[in-house]
């Protein structure tokens, strides 16, 4: 019996995506940009011959100028301020200027010890009660407290900083809610920055995301930086204008290719495949037609999983399966009429990209895409026989599967090849064994896809999810085991941390891209299954990303 996903038609349908236009695409605003592009880069040489008195200025600069979604235009010079920074405390310094400045500079790889924040504990080396009412160094320990790697001594400081900061500012929010009645906020822009934080750390937020946020926070701060502000601004609209520009390209694609008309259980979710894209990586200037390109490979993942989810027999998946493998035109011919659209799809797109790195850089990658497919239809198949045999693993036994089927590897394998210049054999080979960094965003992103789509799966009728497994394993309540899974993201973040810092095989361009796409897969899943479902959570985050500019 076919079962059906029952999908909404898009939000976003081809009409409105050609129907955009943005003057921020426009000349005027680009020379303006550069204008101001080039000011910027004035003030931040002065810093850097300044003394160390400013040391302060100079990491909210920075930290400024991330999260405004500006700082990839200052890279050379934001390493060399932060060269500059002393790496221990003076007496004196206050906790939020120590925590920010270690967490600028672990999320840039210095070596910079946790140890640096044991000035705020008292004898028996918890953080001292004093702090509680420091909301500004709190929330800066809380944002510094996602930083932990798999050096750092156990139990750590960073995971005692986490609860410390988290329950005070809990508290905070909670006093400022019940004084909100009389509408006296004294310093709305903190409580807004509080709840900001707690919601997603700025570390597992989307960057795009946060930028949009920020700015309209930013402009409320009343010592906000004009140029700073107007610069960011810009930006956001002109990265905008591109993002737009590869949308209408991308959806002419999809339209085209017929795969939603032609297969109607699948998820008509084209917008969705590219804000995973412009997740992982959204500078303009770059990677345009490679957006474009695994925005395309994400939504036939989507249609992919859903042949394997809701519609095929196990029969017809093993054809599909064994045609990936051979990833030729003339597996077609055993396909069922439905699948062949799909197939010849999926090839199509293979080849182009395997096309585009032949003719970049002259070798042929064909057979690291075409395996990581394979692997994934491999992976689809396995859940589909546990469904039909209603097996139940345990949760070990369905990650070891399960971080492969939720396509990460697969797109980020893709991803490596077209950010990756020069590809190395080493680094190639590498891949066919998914290193650590692939692992462990795919598996974050398993783990958030669980805990936003599964209720739906197993109402539709699918494998049981790392929650339903943690419980039939351990006979315990779903909020347990979701509680237990969240813990899991977190451990997970700390390999990551960690791997990132000591992969010597991959250039950042990649291994960014990994990180950026587990901050994606947070945001889509935040408040449900925003891949499949249109939340209105998503649809906001869609609408100011990519359709609204901002004034
Ligand atoms: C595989 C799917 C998605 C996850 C998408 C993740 C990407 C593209 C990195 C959309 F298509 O969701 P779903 O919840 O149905 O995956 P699942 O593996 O749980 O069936
Ligand atoms: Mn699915
Ligand atoms: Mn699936
Ligand atoms: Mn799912
Ligand atoms: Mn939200």
């Amino acid at each position: 019996v076919r079962r059906s996903g029952n999908y909404e038609p898009t939000m976003w349908d081809f009409q409105f995506i050609q129907s955009l236009h943005n003057p921020y695409a426009g000349e005027k605003y680009i020379k303006r940009f550069n204008e101001l592009k080039k000011e910027m880069k004035k003030n931040l040489m002065l810093i850097m011959v300044e003394g160390s008195s400013q040391e302060l200025e100079k990491l909210e600069l920075i930290d400024n100028l991330q999260r405004l979604g500006i700082s990839y235009h200052f890279k050379d010079e934001i390493m060399q301020i932060l060269r500059s920074i002393n790496q221990h405390t003076a007496p004196g310094d206050s906790l939020y200027s120590t925590a920010l400045k270690f967490r600028l500079l672990r999320q840039h790889g210095f070596h910079i010890s946790q140890d640096i924040l044991n000035d705020f504990k008292d004898e028996q080396g918890n953080f001292k009660q004093s702090l509680c009412e420091d909301i500004k160094g709190l929330l800066q320990l809380y944002k510094a407290s996602f930083f932990s790697m798999e050096f750092d001594q156990m139990p750590t400081s960073l995971e005692s900083a986490n609860t410390f900061a988290r329950s005070h500012l809990k508290n905070y929010l909670h006093m400022n809610r019940s004084t909100s009645s009389n509408g006296d906020f004294p310093d709305r822009p903190t409580v807004e920055l509080v709840r900001h934080a707690l919601e997603l750390p700025l570390h597992w937020m989307m960057l795009r995301v946060e930028t949009r946020w920020y700015i309209n926070i930013y402009e409320k701060i009343p010592i906000s930086n004009p140029l700073l502000l107007e610069l960011a601004k810009l930006d956001y609209n002109i990265v905008q204008a591109t993002h737009q520009q590869e949308l209408r390209n991308l959806s002419r694609w999809w339209k085209n290719s017929c795969l939603a008309e032609k297969l109607s259980f699948t998820r008509d979710r084209i917008v969705e495949a590219f804000l995973w894209i412009a997740g992982m990586m959204f500078e303009p200037q770059k990677n345009q037609n490679c957006r474009i390109m695994l925005a395309k490979v994400t939504a036939m993942a989507t249609v992919i999983d859903d042949i394997y989810d809701v519609y095929g027999t196990l029969d017809e998946l093993e054809l599909f399966t064994h045609a990936v493998e051979r990833m030729e035109l003339k597996a077609m011919d055993e396909l069922p009429n439905y699948m062949k659209v799909c197939y010849l799809t999926l090839f199509n797109i293979v080849t182009e990209i395997a096309n585009e790195v032949l003719k970049e850089q002259g070798i042929n990658v064909m057979p690291y895409l075409k395996k990581s497919w394979a692997d994934l239809c491999k992976a689809h198949l396995q859940e589909s026989r546990w469904y039909h045999d209603g097996y139940k693993p345990s949760l070990k036994e369905y990650m070891d599967n399960a971080w492969i089927s939720i396509a990460a590897p697969m797109v980020l394998v893709h991803t490596f090849f077209l950010v990756t210049n020069p590809i190395t054999k080493e680094a190639s080979e590498s891949l066919t064994n998914y290193p650590d960094i692939i692992r462990w965003s795919a598996t974050i992103i398993r783990f958030v896809d669980d805990l936003g789509t599964s209720s739906d799966e197993m109402e539709r009728g699918d494998v049981p999810k790392s929650i339903q497994c943690y419980m039939n394993e351990k006979s315990v309540s779903e909020e347990v085991a979701r509680r237990h899974i969240n813990f899991l993201i977190k451990e997970t973040w700390k390999l990551i941390n960690t791997t990132q810092r000591n992969n010597s095989l991959f250039y950042e361009a990649f291994t960014e891209c990994a990180v950026n796409s587990i901050r994606a897969g947070q945001i889509i899943y935040q408040h449900g299954d925003g891949h499949g479902i249109q939340n209105s959570e998503i649809q906001n985050h869609i609408s100011k990303l990519f359709f609204e500019p901002i004034t």
